[in-house]
């Protein structure tokens, strides 16, 4: 009964090679002798990543989790005890049995003494490709079967655009998912302005899996085509060297501001579209109001923006005059919106966008991501493929992400969320599968704090991470090498199937496995599984995916020939992608779902939540941490994104994240002017820190950062010494407050710190597995 699927596959084996698929690529997989060897590119990726490389030399190493474990005075003591000391107590052996009595009585416990509220299974993360084997829809669907959980909304990658679009757009997904595409930039854009700039290393990522990267090859097609580019980023290095960019190195977090000093100038010289704004917008005039300064006798000109970002009022007057010359987009990418009133740049863009009349013309308008991700931008169909269903969740409690800590630590206290007031539950178990919150989270000491007050923390995971080292239940899952899946998702072209290549490490399970074992204790292994083995659920998945691939006139083959295939590519869609392009055509038969059926520039549901953090139209508000608040004590900000060598905190025990590494931690980069003035040199090791904490990280020195600015890429294995992280995560530095009491997302770009040379050189502690090492002490060496 609870045994892995690579153990009872009934579909029948096929000659051609190994096939996996992961979020950033797909590979070829050589096995010998029941071992992963390799993983070979493929053909048909033009652009593959290194990233999944990473995988190979830990997938049974001595990270891997490869037995059931329980933290020791958890396991001694029960529930509730010592819950400070979670991550940092070393945890005992269990089996199977022991580990699913423990977690069904757990369970069970909780439910009925306190209510199925009381459990929070939010379990937000990235998790794995796989249509099947998605580790929350697993758990969701579990505990939907024994009475719902304590869930979460939005995520950290937008949460303040995917809460602002839909008052300003009518709603998020539609205009994420349908950027105009590459192809269409490159015949018809001639100026492409991208706030955030075009990282092309965060276009390796692709959720659900990747088939093809076409992140730099649209770029470079474009730039080949004519179209100019300009980077406004703190980092030149966020645009390819061979676009040629134009580089604004604006101060971190002040997008908001220039953006309406371009918008001020465009009305100063009568350069806005007044047509496009009358016909497709509403409230532009209560802006303009505030543009012109008068609501508050501040003009919003290119000076006033120049004081505030850091750019020359000529270079922003030139830029302006630019837009509205030309066939112009406007590009933001996420970080804008995980920074303090990161609503404002997104409604800011929208606006600017309006003005200039551009919005569903080829080539003009603004989107949302260019290369944050690599299906943004990529033409292609969207087919509604199917899900695991996850059920129905009766329990209604639930939070913004982000505010995890909040309600943690804060039973029975509220929260402002979009127009509601939210109560938050008395959390006593917290179950994780999928996400690693100590990755994902800022201020980490503060989510240590708060994480030590639920009785049992439960977290599947396969890799002893600082999740695994932070729960009191571990239960083992498997890598999607070791099980059947199927890549599929409507952000990419191709479906791959993911083959089993090894068994299941160690005593390793499939969620699905785990779940169904504590389904049939608690007697509701029937309504888990519907009576369906896991190649039953493929089989439904890809046959009702099939049928409705069919139904948008896509002929998908049958199971068993794609089996036999190993992947298949979805068709181009017969038109090209243009974003809004049907609105523009047609707005009165095809109106957006906003109150006016219009852009809102002025929104008044946004205007009548009274939110002084987040007014009715695009305002600057000035953040509490940025340069232009820069203190003795924190002088330099910090920006935090994404990793080059993995997808956030994923394999970065692997030798492709391992490479990068100075001194065994992660890389900060400083410009030259702030290394001299604190007399630091490269390759040296370096303290971080601020009021919340401090982290250790290897000094690189880059002239392609703006000074004041330093950088250190997220997903470091967390590994506290106290207040302090020896591996170089930048979330112990991190502020914990929402972008607004409007969309209440995670504001990891927003934090100011000071940097010193390190006074020792502790080594980092995360290689060492916590089941096998003696207890540690609790001597901190440099907290
Ligand atoms: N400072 C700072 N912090 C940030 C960001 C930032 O820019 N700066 N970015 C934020 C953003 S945009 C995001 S999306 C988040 C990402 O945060 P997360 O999505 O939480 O990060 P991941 O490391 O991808 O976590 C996925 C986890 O799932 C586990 N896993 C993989 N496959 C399986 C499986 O099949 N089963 C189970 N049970 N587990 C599995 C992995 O081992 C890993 O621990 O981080 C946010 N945090
Ligand atoms: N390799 C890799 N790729 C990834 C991921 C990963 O973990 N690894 N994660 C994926 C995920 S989940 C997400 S959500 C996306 C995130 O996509 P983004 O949020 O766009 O990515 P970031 O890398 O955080 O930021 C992009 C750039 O914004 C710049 N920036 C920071 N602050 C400011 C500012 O105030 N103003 C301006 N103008 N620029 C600023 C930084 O220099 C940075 O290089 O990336 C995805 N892609
Ligand atoms: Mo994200």
């Amino acid at each position: 009964m609870t045994q892995n699927s690579f153990k009872e596959a009934t579909i029948a084996s096929t000659n051609r090679d190994l096939l996996t698929s992961a979020h950033w690529g797909t590979y070829w997989v050589d096995v010998s002798d029941g071992r992963v060897t390799n993983l070979r590119t493929f053909e048909h990726d033009p652009d593959p990543s290194p990233i999944g490389h990473g995988i190979v030399n830990v997938m049974d190493g001595p990270l891997r989790i490869t037995s059931p474990a329980v933290r020791k005075s958890w396991l001694e003591h029960g529930p509730g005890t010592r819950g400070d000391l979670r991550g940092q107590e070393d945890f005992v052996s269990v089996s199977w049995d022991e580990a699913e009595r423990l977690v069904a009585t757990e369970l069970d416990r909780v439910r009925t003494q306190h209510g199925n509220d009381a459990i929070y299974a939010g379990s937000y993360g990235w998790a794995s490709a796989g249509r099947f084997h998605h580790a929350q829809s697993q758990l969701k669907r579990f505990l939907n079967c024994i009475g719902g959980f304590t869930s979460s909304v939005n995520t950290y990658s937008y949460a303040a655009a995917e809460v602002i679009m839909p008052h300003v757009l009518g709603d998020f997904s539609s205009h994420l998912e349908r950027l105009t595409c590459w192809e269409v930039l490159t015949e018809s854009c001639e100026l492409f302005v991208a706030f955030g700039g075009l990282p092309v290393s965060n276009g390796q990522i692709g959720q659900g899996g990747v088939g093809a990267h076409v992140q730099r090859a649209g770029m470079l097609s474009a730039h080949a085509n004519g179209t100019r580019f300009v980077n406004v980023s703190p980092m030149r290095s966020d645009a390819l060297d061979q676009l040629g960019a134009d580089w604004l190195p604006l101060r971190p977090s002040s997008d908001t501001a220039m953006m309406l000093g371009l918008a001020q100038t465009l009305i100063e010289d009568d350069l806005h579209d007044s047509t496009f704004l009358d016909r497709y917008t509403v409230g532009f005039e209560r802006f303009a109001a505030y543009l012109r300064g008068d609501t508050d006798g501040i003009a919003k000109n290119a000076e006033w923006a120049a004081a505030l970002c850091d750019i020359p009022a000529a270079r922003l007057r030139t830029l302006a005059h630019d837009m509205a010359a030309h066939r112009t987009m406007i590009s933001t990418s996420y970080s804008l919106t995980r920074q303090e009133h990161g609503e404002q740049p997104i409604w800011a863009a929208i606006a600017l966008a309006a003005m200039l009349g551009q919005i569903g013309l080829p080539g003009g308008g603004f989107g949302f991501g260019y290369s944050a991700m690599n299906n943004n931008g990529l033409n292609r169909r969207y087919v509604p493929y199917a899900a695991l269903p996850q059920g129905k969740n009766p329990v209604k409690s639930y939070i913004p992400v982000a505010r995890v800590s909040d309600m943690l630590s804060n039973p029975g206290g509220t929260v402002n969320y979009n127009g509601r007031t939210l109560t938050f539950p008395n959390i006593r178990l917290v179950w994780w599968a999928g996400g690693n919150p100590f990755h994902h989270h800022q201020d980490l000491n503060r989510l240590r704090a708060a994480w030590a007050r639920p009785d049992t923390v439960i977290a599947n995971e396969w890799c002893w991470n600082s999740l695994a080292r932070h729960a009191d239940i571990v239960l083992p899952c498997t890598t999607p090498l070791e099980r059947r899946d199927i890549a599929m998702t409507s952000k990419d072209p191709f479906i791959t199937a993911m083959d089993p290549a090894v068994p299941p490490v160690g005593e390793a399970r499939d969620d699905h496995v785990i779940l169904r074992g504590i389904a049939a204790r608690m007697g509701v292994e029937d309504a888990f599984t519907e009576g369906r083995s896991p190649d039953d659920w493929l089989h439904w998945i890809y046959e009702t995916s099939r049928e409705s691939a069919a139904r948008g006139g896509i002929t998908l083959p049958d199971f068993d020939t794609f089996q036999q295939q190993g992947w298949v590519r979805v068709p181009l869609p017969e038109k090209r992608v243009i974003l809004m392009e049907q609105f523009r055509t047609d707005p009165e038969t095809y109106p957006l779902k906003t109150p006016s059926g219009k852009i809102e520039i002025f929104s008044e549901t946004v205007a009548g939540f009274d939110y002084e953090d987040c007014p009715g139209h695009p305002a600057w508000l000035e953040p509490l941490e940025w340069l232009g608040r820069a203190t003795l004590e924190a002088p330099l900000h910090m920006i935090s994104p994404q990793p080059k060598t993995k997808l956030h905190s994923q394999l970065d025990h692997g030798i492709v994240s391992r490479s990068d590494r100075i001194n065994g931690r992660a890389p900060v980069l400083m410009h030259p002017k702030d290394a001299a003035e604190r007399g630091l040199a490269e390759g040296q090791t370096v303290r971080i820190f601020n009021q919340r904490g401090a982290c250790m990280a290897g000094l690189k020195i880059d002239e392609s950062i703006r000074p004041g600015v330093v950088q250190i890429a997220t997903g470091a294995w967390y590994d506290p010494d106290g207040p302090t992280c020896l591996h170089g995560n930048p979330n112990t530095l991190t502020q914990d407050r929402g972008t607004s009491q409007l969309a209440q997302g995670p504001i990891a770009h927003s934090c100011l710190v000071q940097i010193e040379a390190a006074k020792c050189e502790t080594k980092p502690k995360i290689d060492n597995p916590p089941i096998r090492s003696k207890l540690r002490s609790a001597k901190l060496a440099c907290g």
